[in-house]
């Protein structure tokens, strides 16, 4: 009789580890478990960098220069990188105005890396005003939320990425194709804060823009060269 409580006992012990096991693995509640290799997904610090939620989080800027030129900035169907909406920025006469993400500057320190990234499409009106590169990322620096960075602002285009002057990114054309602008930039020492904006860096014409992001990365992952 002992022997068969004492069986009994160690047999429901043995379900209850095991349960837990399992349950702890992810095996009993419907998700996969996870590998030692699968690394957390990267975060987008920006907040409806696809669009999906019309220009929700997102504002429109038009500096002095540009304020007759007819900017305008509304969401669209029908994207072609899988979702509902993109972005269309527009003007009518060659103008500089860009987007931003509704929201305070981001906190960000010295010597850490970040991939900015957007995708843009330009419809057959879009007309690069010359002697400037039409379109670009502005990760638009700060030493704190009311100063700028003195060492300039990082560009990044087609060619890649510069600081502080963006005519070294002239030379690239939008086209109707879905096209990546990306770069994977370090904080310059003295920046503590950053704003990306989406630039139509003097263009008339349509310029669809989709999935922005900017997102950490880990030393490991290679700088772009910044063009001198
Ligand atoms: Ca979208």
């Amino acid at each position: 009789m002992r022997g068969r409580i004492y069986f009994i006992s160690v047999f429901s012990l043995s379900v209850l580890v095991v349960g837990f096991l399992l349950w702890r693995n992810g095996y009993l509640n419907g998700s996969k478990p996870k590998s030692a290799h699968e690394g957390p997904a990267l975060k987008n610090l920006l907040a409806n960098g696809d669009f999906e939620r019309s220009i929700a989080k997102w504002k429109l800027f038009v500096p002095a220069e540009s304020q007759a030129a007819g900017c305008s900035f509304i969401t669209v169907p029908e994207d072609r990188q899988g979702g509902q909406l993109r972005a269309q920025l527009a003007s009518e006469a060659p103008a500089r105005f860009g987007i931003f993400p509704d929201r305070l500057p981001i906190p960000v320190r010295y010597g850490d890396r970040y991939r900015l990234t957007a995708w843009v499409s330009a419809d057959a009106d879009f007309q690069v005003h010359a002697g400037t590169p039409g379109v670009v990322l502005r990760a638009t620096l700060f030493e704190n939320p009311e100063k700028d960075y003195p060492g300039g602002h990082i560009f990044v285009g087609f060619k890649g990425a510069a600081i502080g002057n963006p005519a070294l990114l002239i030379g690239q054309l939008p086209s109707r194709e879905w096209t990546k602008i990306e770069a994977t930039i370090k904080i310059p020492r003295g920046v503590n804060y950053l704003i990306l904006f989406v630039y139509v860096w003097r263009a008339s014409g349509k310029l669809w823009v989709d999935d922005v992001s900017m997102v950490k990365v880990d030393a490991s992952v290679p700088l772009t060269p910044l063009l001198q």
